[in-house]
C-alpha cells in the first residue's frame, strides 16, 4: 500500500489573540442583521453585485438560495425574502475574489495547508482545471480534457469498480446528482457516500422504520395551523433564519413554541424582523413559550419522560382511535414507559419531573403539534431512538395525516433532500434500480456501496483507490480528520470538483486534481441556450433554479458538463444531448423517479410542484402492516468519568459548515475567535479554569486520546457536564468509530472529552 502524500498540516491550531467574549443577544434579527448582510456582500461583491444577486435569491425566476433547505412561502415572493445567512452564502459564491492560477504557483500546497479555513474561505472563487502531479509542490493548470483523461485513465486501471468512491455534498441540483449516480452505477458500483450520511440519514432511517417514509410529513402552510410546534436539538435563528419568519407567525397566532436545546440559542427566544419597522425599531416577538434546557444526549430520557406524564395524566389524553386504528406496538411501548423511572428520566435529561410535567400538558392539550429538528438530534450514537422517541410523541397524539401536524426534519443543505430523490445513495432500493436498469438498458449493480465512515475505511485500508467529490469538504467535514487525512493520502488519486478552495484541496491522494464549476448564482450556457436546474425543499417541493451572473471564470463548466466530460473519457459514451438542454436529462428522471411524471412541463410552472407524500396526503404509513409504529428504546447512558465533559460541536453564526465566513457569533456574544469551548461555570470553578483560559481538548474513545490544541474557556449558560466548540476545528476529536446505532452517523454530538490547562513554554 502505498503511503502516497503527508499529511503534516491538518490545519494551524494557533492560540487565538483577540478573541472578546461578550453577552449573548437578547433577540435575533433586527438591524444589525441588515448591516452584516451587506457589509459582507458589498465586501465581497461590490455595491451592484450585490444589489442584482441579492434581488434574485430565492425568487420565481431566480435561483434557489444555496443557505439552507427551508422552503419559500408561496404568497410572500413578490418582494426579497430578506435572509442575513443567505445573503452571506450568496456573497460567498458570487464574490469578485479569484484563485487564479498564479495564485497556486506562489504558494505550495504546504504553505497553503497552513493558511486557516477562514483564510482559504476568503481566497475567493476557482478559475481553472489544477492538477497537482506526483512528487510535485504546486499545483498546474490542466486542460479539461487533460484531466479528464487522467480520471479515466485512474478508473479504467482499478481491479475493481468498488475501488473508487464518489462522494457528494448537497448543493448539486437534481440534474446533476441523476447524471453523476447514472454514470457511477454503468461504471459499477453503489460507493455513493453523501454529506446526508453525516446529517440527517438517522432522520431518514428512523422515519422510514416506524411510518415508512424517511422524509418529513409537513408542509410550509402546516405551520400556520399548529397549535404547538417544538424545536428540538436545531437552531433556527443561524442556520434557518427564514424559519423564524415562520416562528413569529405562529408565536403570533398564540401557538406554543417549545424549544428544546442545552443552548438558550438567542434566535429562538425573539426575534426581530428585519423587513418590519417593529423589527428594525420595536422590540421583538417572543418566540419560545417554554425552554428545557436538556443535557446533551439527553432527549430520549426527556421525551421518554413527557409521554410518561401525559400516559399517566390521563388517556384521555391521547388519541385512542388513531392509535387503535393506524398503529401497532402501542401496548409495549405503554409498558415499557409505565415501569421506567422517574428518577432514571430526570438524570438522563437533567431536566425535573415538574418541569416535563408542564411542558407535557401543553402537548397533551395540541390538537396539531408539529416537531421539528435537525444535527441536535441526529448525531449521537442513539440517535436513531431519538428520532423514534419523536415519532413516539407524534403516534400518541395522532400528530399524522392532519393539518398543522407531523413531522419536520429540517434538512441542511439546500439540495440535499434531491439528491438523495434522485438515487445518490449507497443502499438504493431494488425499485429504484430496476426502474434505472430499464431506462438506460443496464443491470444496476446490487450490492450495497460503502457510506462516508466505510468510504473512510476503504480508503484507509487500500480498498477504495480513487476518491471524487461532487462539492463539499470531505476531509474537514469527516470525523477524525488525521484518520481521514491518511485515508486520503492513501489514494492514488483524488478529484474534488468545488467552487471555492478548501482543505481537501490540500490533503489528497498520490496525484489531485480540482475541478471548478459554475454556482449557483451563475449563468449556465450550453450552446447558446441558458439552462436551469431543479431542486427540491425540506418540504419536498421541486423548483427550478437558474442563475443571473456572469460566471467567475470562462473556464468553469456545469457540475453536469463535468459529469458527461468523465463519463465520456471512461465509458466512451456520449451525452453530449443532455448538456445541450437538460429538459433532456429531466425527460429521463421523469420515466425513472415516481413523482417526476412531466417533469418537464411541472417544472415550469412558477413555484414548482409537490412530490406525492402517502403519509401527509393519505395518512398511509407504508411499512409491512400499514400501520405506523410505536418503538420502545431505553436511556441511554454514555459512560463520563470524572473531570470528563459531553461535547457537542456546532455551528457559529458566521459559517457555512466548513466555510468560514467571519470569525464572528454575534448571538452567542463570542467575537473574532472561533477556537473556544462554551463551559457552566461551576463545572469551571470545580476544573479551576477562568474564562479566557487556554486549553487543549482531549477526546476518549476505547482506550484512544485525541487532542486538538489551544481552545478557550468561555462562561455559558449550559448544563452541567455538557461543553460545546465549533466545528470544523473539533473534527480532530471525533473517533471514526463511533457512530449512530443503524444509521452510522459520526456523534458529532456527543464527543466525550477532558480538558488540560495549555502551560505556556516562554
Ligand atoms: N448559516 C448556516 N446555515 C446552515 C448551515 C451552516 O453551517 N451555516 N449548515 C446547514 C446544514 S448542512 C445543516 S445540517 C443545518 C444544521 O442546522 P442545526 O442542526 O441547527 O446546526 P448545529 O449548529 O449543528 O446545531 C444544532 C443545535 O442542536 C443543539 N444540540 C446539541 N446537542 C444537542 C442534544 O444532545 N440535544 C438537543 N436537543 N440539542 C442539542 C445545539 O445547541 C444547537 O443549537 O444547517 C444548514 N444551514
Ligand atoms: N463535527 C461536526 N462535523 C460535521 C457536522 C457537525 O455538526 N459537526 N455536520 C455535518 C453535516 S450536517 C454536513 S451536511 C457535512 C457537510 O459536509 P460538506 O457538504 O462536504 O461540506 P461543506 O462545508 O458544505 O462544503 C463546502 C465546499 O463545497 C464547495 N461548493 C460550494 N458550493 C458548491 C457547488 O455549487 N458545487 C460544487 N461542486 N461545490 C460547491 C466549495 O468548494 C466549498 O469549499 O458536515 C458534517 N460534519
Ligand atoms: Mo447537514
Amino acid at each position: 500500500m502505498s503511503e502516497g502524500r503527508k499529511s503534516e498540516f491538518l490545519s494551524p491550531e494557533v492560540l487565538e489573540e483577540n478573541i472578546r467574549i461578550g453577552k449573548p443577544a437578547e433577540a435575533a434579527g433586527g438591524l444589525s442583521a441588515v448591516t452584516e448582510a451587506l457589509r459582507m456582500s458589498v465586501a465581497q461583491m461590490g455595491v451592484g453585485r450585490a444589489v442584482t444577486s441579492l434581488l434574485a435569491v430565492n425568487q420565481k425566476k431566480g435561483f434557489d438560495c444555496p443557505g439552507c433547505a427551508w422552503p419559500d412561502p408561496d404568497d410572500r415572493r413578490s418582494l426579497v425574502e430578506f435572509c442575513e445567512n443567505g445573503a452571506k452564502a450568496v456573497a460567498e459564491e458570487a464574490t469578485r475574489r479569484r484563485v487564479s492560477p498564479e495564485v497556486f504557483a506562489l504558494r505550495s500546497v504546504e504553505e497553503l495547508s497552513r493558511e486557516s479555513d477562514y483564510w482559504l474561505s476568503q481566497q475567493g472563487r476557482l478559475t481553472h482545471p489544477m492538477y497537482l502531479p506526483r512528487g510535485e509542490s504546486h499545483y498546474l493548470p490542466i486542460s479539461w480534457e487533460d484531466a479528464f483523461l487522467k480520471i479515466a485513465t485512474e478508473l479504467k486501471a482499478l481491479e475493481s469498480p468498488n475501488e473508487a468512491a464518489f462522494y457528494t455534498s448537497g448543493r448539486t441540483s437534481n440534474e446533476a446528482a441523476f447524471l453523476y449516480q447514472l454514470f457511477v452505477r454503468l461504471f459499477g458500483t453503489n460507493n455513493l457516500p453523501d454529506c446526508s450520511n453525516m446529517c440527517h440519514e438517522s432522520s431518514g432511517l428512523g422515519l422510514t422504520k416506524t411510518i415508512g417514509s424517511g422524509k418529513g410529513t409537513v408542509s410550509l402552510e402546516d405551520f400556520d395551523h399548529a397549535d404547538c410546534i417544538v424545536v428540538i436539538g436545531q437552531n433556527p435563528g443561524t442556520n434557518h433564519p427564514r424559519m423564524l419568519t415562520t416562528l413569529q407567525a405562529a408565536a403570533r397566532r398564540g401557538c406554543r413554541i417549545i424549544s428544546i436545546n442545552p443552548l438558550a440559542e438567542t434566535g429562538l427566544k425573539k426575534f426581530r424582523h428585519p423587513q418590519e419597522l417593529s423589527g428594525i425599531f420595536g422590540k421583538g416577538t417572543s418566540l419560545a413559550t417554554h425552554f428545557l434546557p436538556v443535557k446533551i444526549n439527553g432527549d430520549v430520557a426527556l421525551l421518554k419522560g413527557i409521554q410518561k406524564a401525559i400516559l399517566e395524566t390521563s388517556e384521555t389524553l391521547i388519541d385512542v382511535n388513531f392509535i387503535k386504528n393506524d398503529t401497532e406496538g402501542f401496548e409495549s411501548y405503554r409498558t415499557d414507559l409505565l415501569a421506567e423511572s422517574w428518577k432514571n428520566i430526570v438524570d438522563g435529561s437533567g431536566i425535573s419531573e415538574k418541569q416535563i410535567r408542564e411542558v407535557a400538558e401543553v402537548i397533551a392539550n395540541s390538537k396539531a403539534m408539529i416537531c421539528c429538528w435537525a444535527m441536535g438530534l441526529t448525531q449521537h450514537q442513539n440517535a436513531v431512538a431519538n428520532i423514534q422517541e419523536i415519532v413516539n410523541l407524534l403516534l400518541l397524539g395522532g400528530h399524522f395525516g392532519r393539518p398543522g401536524a407531523g413531522a419536520c426534519p429540517v434538512r441542511g443543505h439546500s439540495n440535499v433532500q434531491g439528491d438523495r430523490t434522485m438515487g445518490i445513495w449507497e443502499r438504493p432500493t431494488p425499485e429504484f434500480l430496476n426502474s434505472l436498469g430499464k431506462e438506460f438498458l443496464f443491470t444496476p449493480p446490487a450490492a450495497h456501496g460503502y457510506d462516508t465512515i466505510e468510504s473512510i475505511e476503504a480508503m484507509h485500508q487500500g480498498k477504495v483507490k480513487v476518491f471524487i467529490g461532487l462539492g463539499g469538504n470531505f476531509l474537514s467535514a469527516t470525523p477524525d480528520t488525521a484518520y481521514t487525512a491518511k485515508a486520503l493520502n492513501r489514494c492514488r488519486m483524488t478529484v474534488q470538483v468545488s467552487t471555492k478552495l478548501n482543505r481537501s484541496h490540500l490533503i489528497t491522494g498520490e496525484h489531485a486534481l480540482i475541478l471548478p464549476c459554475l454556482g449557483r448564482t451563475e449563468i449556465d450556457l450550453q450552446e447558446n441556450t441558458p439552462q436551469f436546474v431543479s431542486v427540491e425543499n425540506s418540504m419536498g417541493i421541486v423548483h427550478s433554479s437558474q442563475g443571473h451572473l456572469t460566471p467567475a471564470s470562462k473556464e468553469l463548466k456545469s457540475e453536469p458538463a463535468i459529469i458527461a466530460g468523465l463519463a465520456k473519457a471512461t465509458l466512451g459514451v456520449n451525452w453530449e444531448g443532455y448538456i445541450a438542454n437538460y429538459d433532456e436529462i429531466r425527460e429521463r428522471i421523469s420515466r425513472v423517479i415516481p413523482g417526476f411524471e412531466n417533469f418537464n412541463q411541472k417544472i415550469r410552472k412558477p413555484g414548482g410542484f409537490v412530490l406525492p407524500h402517502a403519509v401527509r396526503d393519505r395518512k398511509e404509513f407504508i411499512t409491512p402492516s400499514k400501520k405506523a409504529i410505536f418503538t420502545v428504546h431505553s436511556i441511554p447512558h454514555l459512560e463520563v468519568l470524572a473531570g470528563q465533559f459531553i461535547m457537542a460541536t456546532i455551528r457559529s453564526h458566521d459559517q457555512y459548515n466548513t466555510t468560514i465566513y467571519g470569525m464572528e457569533d454575534r448571538y452567542r456574544g463570542i467575537h473574532q475567535g472561533r477556537r473556544v469551548v462554551l463551559m457552566n461555570i461551576e463545572d469551571m470553578k470545580e476544573q479551576n479554569l477562568s474564562e479566557g483560559d487556554p486549553v487543549d481538548l482531549i477526546s476518549h474513545y476505547r482506550g484512544v486520546k485525541r487532542r486538538a490544541k489551544n481552545f478557550r474557556i468561555v462562561t455559558y449558560e449550559i448544563p452541567r457536564g455538557c461543553v460545546a466548540s465549533y466545528f470544523p476545528e473539533t473534527n480532530v476529536l471525533i473517533p471514526i468509530d463511533s457512530f449512530a446505532e443503524g444509521s452510522q452517523t459520526p456523534t458529532s454530538k456527543s464527543v466525550i472529552i477532558s480538558l488540560e490547562k495549555v502551560s505556556f513554554v516562554t
